[in-house]
């Protein structure tokens, strides 16, 4: 699905910026050919006193990062590797539904840029695309005392992969927007719509809703009602997903009855 080789599909600050009109995401936009992790560098950035709505941009990067330190497939001009620097008001237990605020975005940028696809929320925030992963999101939150110091909000989607640009270990497992749209998909299409979802998502975050985001997230959940597989690292079980509670845990169901909230962990779907 290659879009013109070279980089007819290059992104830069420049078209990024252009007629964007959001609030606070995208105030200011980096654009690398190569970094190690756009997360890693928004981080710099934050500790360096960057103010928020600071977005990071590489056409690759050599050292993508998932959660619990997993690599990040990140091939070049294939995808929209990003990361967002925020810094919310609000305690550190709150923050961590800025990982919901993000797959909510997340979600209805993708159906937006592409109408012919339709995400589905792997709860806590994977974006899959009918079983396939098309895109990941990595929250990692600073916090002094009781207030967030910042928040850098990674985003990785894959675009315009072919399944051979992938390694041969996600290839069972991995799609991209173009593979299921059946045609080359312009990033900088899908990056201008999640800019503005997710500043629309944070502004009302930022407001205090919390329930039209939880909401949200459960109707566009694609683990709810279902039977999972859950892994915590101490213990693997199946249940039944119940719920997405206001603070964006997982409430599920054991076959015996018991209830339980989950803040974390891997959840497959059976
Ligand atoms: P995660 O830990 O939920 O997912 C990581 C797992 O997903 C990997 O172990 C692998 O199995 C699979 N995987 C790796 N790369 C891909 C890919 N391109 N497509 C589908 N599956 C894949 C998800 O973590 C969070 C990912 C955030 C990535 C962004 S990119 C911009 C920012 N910078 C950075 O270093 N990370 C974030």
């Amino acid at each position: 699905m290659s879009v013109e080789s070279g980089c007819g599909d290059c992104l830069s600050a420049e078209v990024l910026s252009d007629q964007l009109g959001t609030r606070v995401v995208g105030r200011r936009i980096l654009v690398y050919p190569e970094v190690a992790s756009t997360s890693t560098m928004a981080v710099e950035l934050a500790e360096q006193g960057e103010p928020e709505g600071t977005v990071v941009v590489a056409e690759t990067q050599t050292a993508g990062r998932g959660r619990m330190g997993r690599h990040w497939d990140s091939g070049p001009h294939l995808g929209l590797w990003t990361s967002i620097l925020l810094r919310p008001r609000v305690g550190p237990s709150e923050a961590s539904l800025l990982s919901q605020v993000a797959a909510v975005s997340l979600a209805e940028a993708i159906a937006e840029a592409e109408p012919a696809v339709a995400p589905q929320i792997k709860w806590p925030n994977d974006l899959l695309l009918g079983e396939r992963k098309v895109a990941g999101i990595l929250v990692e939150v600073k916090a002094e005392g009781d207030q967030v110091n910042y928040a850098v909000v990674g985003i990785g989607i894959n675009c315009n992969h072919t399944l051979a640009d992938f390694p041969a270990a996600l290839q069972p497992s991995a799609t991209s927007l173009a593979l299921v749209a059946g045609k080359p998909v312009s990033r900088l299409q899908v990056a201008q719509s999640l800019y503005r979802h997710l500043d629309a998502w944070y502004l009302r975050f930022a407001k205090g809703w919390r329930e039209p985001i939880v909401t949200r997230l459960s109707a566009l959940s694609g683990t709810l009602g279902r039977w999972v597989r859950v892994e915590t690292g101490r213990e693997q079980y199946e249940a039944f997903a119940e719920a997405i509670n206001q603070d964006g845990s997982l409430r599920v169901s054991l076959p015996g009855g018991e209830i339980r909230d989950l803040m974390s962990g891997e959840v497959s779907i059976r």
